[in-house]
Formats: C-alpha cells, sequence, structure tokens
C-alpha cells in the first residue's frame, strides 16, 4: 500500500479532540498506511532569512509530522497577504475587500518553493500526495520542477467563483496553469466544479477529453466536485462527554420557557454576521411574540485580526449586538449572547442540541460544517430546524433545511419565524432526510472518494 503524504497550512496532531473532524479523518488514513503531514509550525521567525525555515519533526503514533517555521516576512506576505488578503477575498467573491499587495505574490510563491524543497527529500516513489487549500495551490509544480513524478491530489476546500472573477486576479493565468501539475482537483460543489470547468476551457484553452478530463500546458488533469463531511460517529461520541451534557443541561434549564438559536462562526466577513443579527432584529420587530422569549447565542471566534477587514467586521458586529440589546433588552432577558471566542469542541454538541433552531448564514462559505454538525447532533424524536444560506457550499447537499437568502433581510426573518413554529411531524421529516445524507456522505466515505479517484486518475510512476 503506498503512503499517504498530506500537506496543509497547518498541520495538527490527530489523536488531540481539539484538531477536529477533518484531522481525525486525515489522521485515520494516515495511519492506515503509515503517513507524513508537512505544514507550518505556526512559529514565525522574527528576522529570520526569508525563503527559510527550521524543520521540526515529531512522531503521532505511525504518523510522521513534519512542520516548518517561517520568517516573519514570509509569513506576512505568504499568508496573512497574498493567501488572506487576496485569494480568500476573492474566491469568496470579495474583489472589493482583495489587496494584491507588492511582495505578497513574490511571498506566496517563495514559502510554495520553500515547502517543495524542504518536503522533495522526504518522499519515496510510490507516496501518493494530498495537498490541501489555497494556500498552497502552486505546491504541485514546484515540486514537479524538482523532479517529483508521485500522484498529487488537491483539494481546495473554499469556493471557487466564476470566470469573470477568476480573471480579475492579477497573475491568474500563472494560477490556473499551476492547477495543471496535480493528477486531481477536488472542489466542494458542483457549482465551485462548474466554474473551473469553464475557466480552464474559456481562458486556459483547455481541451476537455472524453473522460471528463482537461488537457493543456502539455498535461491532463480531473477535476470534480467532493462535497466534505463530518464524522458522525465521531461528533456524536463528544456528545457523551461530560462537558458537553453539562452544557446542554445548563442551557435547557435556563431556556425551559424562552426559545433558543444558536449562530457558531469564525468571526469572517463571509459568515454574513451583520446580516444575520439584522435579520433576528426583524423577527423581533415584526414578530413581537418572541420580545422576551428568542435568544441568539452566537459565537464567533478570532481569526486573521491583524488584517483590517475583520477588525472593521468585529466592530460593526458588537455596535449591532449592543444596539439590539439596548433596544430590546429586559432585566431578565437579553435577545443576544454574543462571545467572541473559540468554543471547545467538547462542548459543542451540547450547545447544538439545546439550541431549537441553528442559523448558518454565509454570504458565501465553501461547504460550512457547522451545519451539518448542528443535524447530527439533534435528537431524532425532537429535533431542531436548521436555516441555511442557499451560498453555503452545504446547501447543494441539505435541501431539507429552510434555505434563505442572507442578502434578503425580511424574507431571513420570516423563514426563521417559520423554523421557530415548525410542526413537530415537518422537523422529523426533514431532520431524517439531512440526518441520513450527512452519515452516507460522511468525512470517511469524502476521504475514500477522493483517494479512490485520484489512484484511478493516473497510473502510479514507473519503479526505477
Ligand atoms: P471554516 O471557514 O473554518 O472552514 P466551517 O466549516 O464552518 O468553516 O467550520 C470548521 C470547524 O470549525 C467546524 O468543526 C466548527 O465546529 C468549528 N468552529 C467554527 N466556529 C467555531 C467557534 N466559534 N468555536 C469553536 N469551533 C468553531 C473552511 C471553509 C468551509 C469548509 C471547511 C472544511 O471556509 O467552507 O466547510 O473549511 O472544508
Amino acid at each position: 500500500m503506498s503512503r499517504l503524504v498530506v500537506i496543509s497550512n497547518r498541520v495538527s496532531d490527530p489523536r488531540k479532540v481539539a484538531a477536529g473532524g477533518l484531522a481525525v479523518a486525515l489522521g485515520d488514513a494516515l495511519a492506515t498506511s503509515g503517513g507524513l503531514w508537512f505544514g507550518w509550525s505556526g512559529k514565525i521567525v522574527e528576522g529570520g532569512a526569508s525563503g527559510e525555515g527550521e524543520l521540526h519533526q515529531q512522531r503521532a503514533g505511525n504518523v510522521e509530522l513534519v512542520t516548518i517555521d517561517l520568517s516573519r516576512e514570509d509569513h506576512d506576505t505568504y499568508y496573512t497577504g497574498y493567501s488572506n488578503q487576496a485569494l480568500w477575498p476573492a474566491f469568496h467573491y470579495r474583489l472589493d475587500l482583495a489587496d494584491f499587495g507588492s511582495g505578497f505574490f513574490a511571498g506566496y510563491q517563495r514559502v510554495n518553493r520553500l515547502f517543495a524543497r524542504k518536503l522533495a527529500p522526504l518522499l519515496r516513489d510510490d507516496d501518493v500526495i494530498w495537498v490541501h487549500d489555497y494556500h498552497l495551490i502552486p505546491l504541485a509544480s514546484e515540486l514537479r520542477s524538482l523532479g517529483c513524478r508521485q500522484r498529487i491530489g488537491f483539494f481546495l476546500h473554499i469556493p471557487l467563483p466564476p470566470p469573470p472573477i477568476l480573471a480579475a486576479i492579477p497573475g491568474h493565468e500563472w494560477l490556473m496553469r499551476s492547477f495543471f501539475a496535480y493528477d486531481l482537483v477536488g472542489l466542494q460543489t458542483h457549482e465551485d466544479a462548474d466554474h473551473f470547468a469553464r475557466f480552464l476551457v474559456g481562458e486556459a484553452h483547455a481541451e476537455r477529453l472524453p473522460d471528463g478530463r482537461f488537457s493543456a500546458y502539455g498535461r491532463t488533469m480531473r477535476a470534480q466536485d467532493f462535497p466534505i463531511g463530518i464524522d458522525v460517529d465521531e461528533f456524536q461520541g463528544l456528545a457523551e462527554s461530560a462537558e458537553s451534557r453539562e452544557t446542554e443541561a445548563t442551557l435547557k434549564q435556563q431556556y425551559a420557557h424562552r426559545r433558543l438559536l444558536v449562530g457558531i462562526d469564525r468571526l469572517d466577513y463571509s459568515k454574513g454576521l451583520p446580516r444575520r443579527l439584522r435579520a433576528f432584529r426583524e423577527l423581533l420587530d415584526n414578530y413581537p411574540e418572541n420580545r422576551n422569549s428568542a435568544t441568539l447565542i452566537q459565537i464567533a471566534s478570532p481569526t486573521r485580526e491583524s488584517v483590517d477587514a475583520y477588525a472593521d467586521i468585529r466592530h460593526e458586529l458588537e455596535g449591532l449586538a449592543g444596539e439590539i440589546n439596548g433596544t430590546y433588552g429586559e432585566l431578565a432577558w437579553m435577545p443576544i449572547r454574543y462571545m467572541h471566542r473559540t468554543w471547545a469542541r467538547k462542548r459543542l454538541p451540547g450547545l447544538y442540541r439545546a439550541a431549537k433552531v441553528a442559523l448558518v448564514t454565509p454570504l458565501r462559505d465553501g461547504m460550512n460544517l457547522v451545519a451539518k454538525e448542528y443535524v447530527a447532533m439533534q435528537d431524532e424524536d425532537d429535533p431542531g430546524v436548521l436555516v441555511l444560506s442557499r451560498f453555503a457550499g452545504a446547501a447543494e447537499q441539505m435541501r431539507e433545511a429552510l434555505l434563505v437568502n442572507p442578502y434578503d433581510i425580511p424574507a431571513t426573518a420570516q423563514t426563521i419565524q417559520r423554523a421557530l413554529q415548525m410542526p413537530l411531524a415537518e422537523r422529523r421529516e426533514r431532520h431524517a432526510a439531512l440526518l441520513k445524507r450527512i452519515r452516507e456522505y460522511d468525512v470517511h466515505a469524502w476521504r475514500k472518494d477522493f483517494l479512490g479517484v485520484l489512484a484511478e486518475a493516473a497510473p502510479p510512476p514507473p519503479v526505477v
């Protein structure tokens, strides 16, 4: 069996709960075949030489974790700069927020080259290599230029926008060409895969082969959607933890005579949080029976705080939460409980179970695993209702949720009201259909599907 090598910006120890479902799923695959996981260590070396970094190696069972430090300049240009201020906004349809600042692009190339240079000597001829996410799009082409001939797959966790948006990215020709160094490119949704195909044919003049692969720049590559899932069993197991039970019991007692709604996100402008709060305010305005009753717990974890757009969204959100609480709050009831922190993973199931309604209303999202986690955690006999943005990748699979357009605030408020009033029989029916689907295509099925298609996408290289 070939060894699996995973490369992602950050590496997590798959044995730790905090690592989350993806790490567990990749960890499983790595542990089965014996594997290597490579990425940034999380350490920034002030004054370190750019394009250089110390390697650290650590064993976790039969998985080798190899990480590399980054100099301050590399970190600020590759990670904060090109990845999070150029590619992240552009790929989330927010060209207005994208900064293609000088030095970002060169830093991105430099760090991808550094990763390739450090990784290549650790590779075996028959390794299967799986690269994750937008930080590392050019990694395969850097590896190929060092002579690597292994099978290499790539999975994009964020959306892929339509061709005119991609075409606005300076250097997009180079970026798109980089994809052709992979044997397989995985995307979250049909829609993303369709955008990608249109771009490849229309802008990169790729030829679509009869078997569905694309040919350009002297290489062929397969691209298709693999909607990422969660580890339903692992997550349901977490619900048994003391922390989760305690959270559920406390909240159920506190809200015994009220209705609890929940939102859990990273504090990112793509998640649509200000519009969500405005829709909640509209709910209180238009449907007064919710006053003194409906409470939204909104947890927003800090992220990328050195980027201005993130500081702006935090201020906007805090202003709105204060304004809504100031207008409607009573001594014994506050409509919004807003927390700017990361919630312990072990407590999440308890929060999901106590909430009658989950609001997952991003303006654009690759998939959104919170939507799936909420469904996985519901009591099948008395499940809560998922209000889901049609612009989350998850909406393609989760048609039985109440789908909303988050830009339409009155309609969103109306849908939240419908969720709060939904009869038990309808809740059960919708929940059963959703749970069945997220169970069938969980994160393990996703991983096996991707690696299976990668194995077929290109023949193993000849052993010399
Ligand atoms: P994210 O943008 O981070 O991921 P999401 O899929 O919603 O988005 O969340 C990932 C995980 O983080 C979930 O397990 C969730 O429980 C956890 N999480 C989120 N907010 C939290 C909080 N405040 N406290 C504690 N835990 C929190 C990117 C893409 C997504 C895609 C995933 C996976 O942006 O679209 O679904 O990768 O591919």
